[in-house]
C-alpha cells in the first residue's frame, strides 16, 4: 500500500534533486542522466503512479529500470527516499541553495565548489566581488551580472513562490474531488487565478456550496495532502498543502454562490470595475449578491450577476480588466477558441529525435484525439542536439510518412522539422532541405542572454528565410526557471505578419509561450497563431489544452488559430507563407471558409 498524498510531481522532484546532487558530487553522468530522464517521464505521466498496482508496472515505463522502480516503490510506501536523504547530508545546504540562483545548474555549482571552494551565497558574493569568479570557465559577463542581481535580492522564501498552474493542478484536482465527496457539499469550485487559467498561481481559493449546519472541515483534518489546516468556525478555513501551496476555503450558501464565485474568481481589478458599474446603477455588488437596497436581485449564478449589470457573461480567462467589461457591455466579447475547435497539431516529436514514441504511435494517438492532421517536427541535427535528424534521415522519415499517408484518407501527417536559429540568425538546416518539408518550425534553443538588439536581429533574420512557417515558443521563458529573452516583440510581430508566418502558442506546461499579453497583441495585429503540443510522447498531445487556455486568455478566437482550419486551407496558408519574404507585399489572410457558414456557436448561458 502507498502513503496517500505522494503525487507524480513529488516523485519527479525527488529524482530531479537526486540528479542534481549526484552531479554536484561529480558522479557518473549516465546515472545522473537516468534520474533526469526518469524525472521527465514521471512528470509527464497521465496517470498517478500511486494508483498503479505495483513495481512491475513502474518497471514497464520507459526509462524506469528495476532500481528506479524500487525507489518509486519506496517513495510511495514511506514518503521518503533513503538515497536522497543520504545525499542531502553529504552536500551542504548552502551548496544546494546555490542551485536556486539563475543560470546555476549542478555543473556550475560543482565548478564553484571545486574551483573556488565556494559553498554558499556569502562565499559566492565574495568571489564575485573579488573578480575571482570571472576567471572561472563557463562564467561569462551576462551570467555574472544576473548572479549579482540575484544575490543582491533577498532569497524568496519557498512559501512566497508562485507555482505553475500545471503543478498546482496536481494538488488542486484531487482536493476538488475529495471536497466533492464530503457529505452535504453540493458544489466545489476553485476560483481565483486558477479558474482564470493564469499560467502561475499564488494560492488556491476554494468555494464550497453547503447548507448551514454542515461542517465540511472536520473530514479535511484527515486529508493527506494538507500539511496544516486552521478553521475559523464552519464557513472559513485556510491551510497549506504539502507542496507549499496555500489554500483558502469558504463555505457559501446556494443563494450567494454565484456572487461569491464571481468575487473570488477576480481578478481584483475586474471586480473593482464591476462593483463600480453596480454603484453607477444604484446597486450594490458584494460576495453575497447583487442588491437593490435590501433586496437581492442576483447571486445564485454568475450569469445572472453579469446579466443584471447589463453585461454579457465574461469567461473567467478574460477577467483581467483588459477591456473585457467594455466589450461585454457592447456585446463585443470574442467567441473564444475551444479545445474541440482544433483540427490538428503542428508541433510533434517522435523517437527519431528526442521524443519517446514512434511515428506510428504518435499518429494513432492523434487520431484517437480526433485530430485530422499533425506535423511531425523532429529536431534537425546540429551541434549539441542529441539524435537530431540530418537531410538523409529526414528524407527517410518522409518516406515512412508517405507510406502512412497512403494508407489513410482521413488523417494526414505533414512533414516538418524544428530547426535551431543559430546565434547569428542562420538556420541549422540548408534552404534546399527545408524546401522539401511541409512545415518548418524555427526556434531559439541557445544563447538566451543576447542583448535585445542582437536577439531581435537574430529572430528577424531567421524569419527572412524563405521556407519558415512557424516561430516556436517565441518568448523563450521556462516558468520558474528562465525569464523570457530580450526581444523587440513588435518588430517580430510585424515581420511574422508580413511574411505570413505563424507564431506558436506552445502548450508545454512550463512554457505556455506566447504568454497571454503577447497572444493578444499578435491577434490584434492579424498574426495567426499555431497552438502546438510540442509533445515528446503520445500522452503529451494533451499539452494543447494548456495552449488553448492560454490562447483564450489572449482573447484568441477560433479564426485566429491556424490549426483550427481544415487541412486544405492550412496547406494553402503554409504555401503562401513560404513564397513570401519580409518586405514583400503584405500577406492577406482569408477568413476560414468554415466560418462563412459557421455552425452556431453557443455562448455560455446568460
Ligand atoms: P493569486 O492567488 O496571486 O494567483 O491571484 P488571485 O487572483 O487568485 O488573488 P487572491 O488569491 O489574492 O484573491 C482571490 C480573489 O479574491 C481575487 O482574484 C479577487 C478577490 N480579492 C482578493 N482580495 C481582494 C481585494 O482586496 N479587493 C477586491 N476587490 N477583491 C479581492
Ligand atoms: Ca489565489
Ligand atoms: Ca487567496
Amino acid at each position: 500500500m502507498s502513503t496517500p498524498g505522494i503525487h507524480n510531481a513529488d516523485i519527479a522532484d525527488a529524482f530531479e534533486e537526486m540528479g542534481d546532487l549526484l552531479a554536484i558530487e561529480g558522479e557518473n553522468p549516465f546515472r545522473i542522466r537516468a534520474y533526469q530522464r526518469a524525472a521527465q517521464v514521471v512528470r509527464s505521466l497521465p496517470r498517478e503512479l500511486a494508483e498503479m498496482a505495483d513495481e512491475s508496472e513502474y518497471d514497464a515505463l520507459p526509462g524506469i529500470g528495476e532500481d528506479l522502480a524500487a525507489k518509486i516503490g519506496e517513495l510511495l510506501a514511506t514518503g521518503h527516499l533513503g538515497a536522497l536523504e543520504k545525499l542531502r547530508r553529504q552536500v551542504p545546504p548552502g551548496v544546494r541553495e546555490l542551485l536556486g540562483l539563475p543560470g546555476m545548474g549542478p555543473v556550475r555549482v560543482r565548478a564553484l565548489m571545486t574551483g573556488l571552494r565556494v559553498r554558499d551565497r556569502r562565499e559566492l558574493k565574495r568571489a564575485l566581488a573579488s573578480g575571482r569568479l570571472a576567471k572561472l570557465r563557463g562564467f561569462g559577463p551576462v551570467l555574472l551580472s544576473r548572479l549579482q542581481a540575484a544575490l543582491a535580492a533577498e532569497p524568496t522564501p519557498p512559501e512566497a513562490r508562485r507555482l505553475p498552474l500545471s503543478v498546482a493542478a496536481q494538488y488542486a484536482e484531487p482536493l476538488r474531488r475529495y471536497l466533492g465527496s464530503i457529505p452535504g457539499v453540493t458544489r466545489v469550485e476553485i476560483a481565483g487565478s486558477y479558474r482564470r487559467g493564469r499560467d502561475t498561481v499564488g494560492d488556491l481559493d476554494v468555494l464550497l456550496c453547503a447548507p448551514a449546519g454542515i461542517d465540511p472541515f472536520g473530514p479535511l483534518e484527515h486529508y493527506p495532502d494538507l500539511r496544516e489546516l486552521s478553521a475559523s468556525g464552519t464557513t472559513k478555513a485556510s491551510g497549506v498543502l504539502r507542496n507549499g501551496l496555500q489554500v483558502d476555503l469558504r463555505v457559501v450558501p446556494k443563494e450567494s454562490f454565484g456572487a461569491a464565485l464571481q468575487y473570488f474568481t477576480g481578478s481584483k481589478d475586474h471586480g473593482i470595475r464591476l462593483r463600480r458599474r453596480a454603484r453607477e446603477r444604484g446597486l450594490k455588488l458584494s460576495e453575497y449578491g447583487l442588491f437593490r437596497g435590501d433586496r437581492r436581485i442576483a447571486g445564485e449564478t454568475e450569469e445572472r450577476v453579469y446579466r443584471a449589470l447589463r453585461l454579457d457573461f465574461v469567461p473567467p480567462e478574460l477577467r483581467e480588466d483588459r477591456g473585457e467589461i467594455e466589450a461585454a457591455a457592447r456585446h463585443a466579447l470574442p467567441v473564444l477558441i475551444e479545445g474541440a475547435d482544433l483540427e490538428g497539431d503542428l508541433h510533434v516529436h517522435t523517437d527519431a529525435s528526442d521524443g519517446r514514441d514512434s511515428l506510428e504511435k504518435m499518429g494513432a494517438a492523434a487520431r484517437a484525439r480526433k485530430l485530422s492532421y499533425i506535423a511531425v517536427t523532429d529536431h534537425a541535427k546540429h551541434l549539441g542536439i542529441v539524435h537530431g535528424l540530418d537531410a538523409d534521415r529526414l528524407a527517410r522519415q518522409g518516406e515512412a510518412i508517405d507510406r502512412m499517408n497512403d494508407e489513410r484518407r482521413d488523417f494526414t501527417i505533414l512533414k516538418g522539422a524544428e530547426v535551431d536559429i543559430l546565434e547569428d540568425g542562420r538556420l541549422a538546416l540548408a534552404d534546399a532541405v527545408l524546401a522539401r518539408l511541409d512545415v518548418v518550425i524555427v526556434a531559439i534553443h541557445s544563447h538566451f542572454g543576447l542583448t535585445e538588439a542582437k536577439q531581435t536581429a537574430r529572430v528577424l533574420r531567421a524569419l527572412e528565410r524563405p521556407h519558415v512557417s512557424i516561430l516556436a515558443h517565441p518568448g523563450g521563458r521556462l516558468l520558474g526557471e528562465r525569464e523570457p529573452y530580450a526581444l523587440d516583440f513588435e518588430r517580430v510581430l510585424d515581420a511574422a505578419r508580413d511574411r505570413g508566418c505563424f507564431l506558436e502558442v506552445n502548450g508545454q506546461p512550463l512554457r505556455l509561450d506566447l504568454d497571454d499579453i503577447h497572444i493578444k497583441s499578435a491577434r490584434d495585429r492579424g498574426v495567426l497563431l499555431a497552438i502546438g503540443s510540442d509533445a515528446h510522447s503520445a500522452d503529451q498531445l494533451a499539452n494543447v489544452d494548456g495552449g488553448v487556455r492560454q490562447a483564450r486568455r489572449g482573447w484568441a478566437r477560433r479564426e485566429d488559430v491556424v490549426n483550427t482550419r481544415p487541412l486544405g486551407e492550412l496547406t494553402g496558408l503554409l504555401r503562401q507563407a513560404r513564397s513570401r519574404r519580409a518586405g514583400s507585399a503584405v500577406v492577406r489572410i482569408p477568413p476560414p471558409a468554415a466560418l462563412v457558414h459557421a455552425r452556431p456557436r453557443v455562448r455560455p448561458s446568460s
